[in-house]
């Protein structure tokens, strides 16, 4: 393997625990350089500034970066650091693992959330004392772009179609674009498109969530849809996450800075470990991406566990464990 340069920026609270884990094992497949970078709450009471320009300038020069967990300061870091990569899609599979406690062992759904607009868009204004507002965004041209990824999303994976989720019975203008588009896009390319009122989706998935394979969302829907889902499958330290681009990647858990457990050095590495996996895959590594996972679900099944999958092994043990099946 090439020595390929990652950029790495951990960011805040446990984002500093779980990406070392993930570098680490980027180092024992391979041979990367990394480039460590800051951003987040803490590089911000240091310097003012959450997002350094030498950081920003690194993430959209380079073709894949390891990201952690922003807290405070999300949207001052996520928001541009994806900006920066021209992200168009943030992929987040929610899948139950064998011997992983799950509500809903037979969970496997990939959200396509669209991740540059929506209400995330930072369009928010507060007029008077009383009054605060937020435009929500939607293009045609931005919902296209997702479809059009979706459709070749769903042929890789030898799936049926997909669903989109969406709420255009309510939001008609906003949400009604969205889902106009992404279907004809799905038409135009022969792919099967379903589609599912937001709310609704979220009762069908608790109860059975065979019913769906890909889902297309719009930002925040996705965004909220994935966690429930990582509800189903045995909390949050088990999703990863891909921030795609045309020519880049930024991929990250899809968990946050978890202040509650932050410094004890017992996060869950899954899903930041499968993220890099994910970015193995990106930059063309596919074999090892699969091995990772392969490893990550042997551990899984039999290995040690950190306290949210009740066991009491700490991120360090974990991590040594995916390392040891590898
Ligand atoms: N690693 C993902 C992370 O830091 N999540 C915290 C968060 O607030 N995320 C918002 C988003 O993913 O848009």
């Amino acid at each position: 393997m090439s020595g390929e340069e990652i950029i790495v920026v951990p960011g805040d609270g446990i984002g500093t625990e779980v990406v070392p884990a993930a570098r680490r094992m980027l180092e024992h497949v391979g041979e990367f350089s990394f480039v460590e970078a800051d951003a987040g709450d803490a590089v911000k009471a240091e310097t003012g500034e959450a997002l350094p320009e030498e950081t920003y300038d690194l993430v959209a020069a380079a073709d894949a970066t390891l990201f952690g967990a922003a807290g405070e300061t999300a949207a001052d870091v996520i928001l541009p650091l994806r900006e920066a990569v021209d992200s168009f899609v943030n992929v987040r599979p929610a899948r139950a693992y064998p011997g992983v406690d799950a509500v809903r062992p037979e969970t496997d759904v990939v959200f396509l959330r669209e991740n540059t607009e929506g209400v995330y868009s930072g369009h928010e204004d507060r007029l008077s004392d009383d009054l605060s507002t937020l435009t929500r965004v939607i293009t045609t041209s931005a919902s296209e772009r997702l479809a059009e990824f979706a459709c070749e999303f769903v042929a890789d994976r030898d799936a049926d179609g997909f669903h989109v989720v969406h709420k255009a019975n309510v939001m008609r203008e906003t949400d009604g674009r969205f889902r106009e588009a992404v279907l004809r896009v799905a038409e135009e390319r022969g792919v099967d498109a379903d589609e599912v009122l937001m709310d609704a989706f979220a009762t069908h998935v608790c109860l059975d969530p065979t019913r769906f394979d890909t889902v297309v969302c719009p930002n925040l829907a996705g965004d909220v849809l994935s966690d429930l889902a990582a509800g189903l499958v045995g909390g949050l330290g088990l999703l990863p996450s891909a921030n795609i681009g045309p020519e880049r990647g930024l991929f990250e858990p899809v968990h946050g800075t978890a202040p509650d457990i932050a410094g004890e050095g017992v996060a869950n590495p899954a899903a930041a470990i499968l993220s890099a996996a994910m970015l193995l895959e990106f930059l063309g590594h596919e074999e090892d991406g699969a091995d990772v996972r392969a490893a990550v679900e042997d551990v899984l099944s039999d290995g040690p566990r950190t306290p949210d999958l009740g066991g009491d092994a700490g991120t360090d043990e974990v991590t040594d464990a995916v390392l040891d099946r590898l």
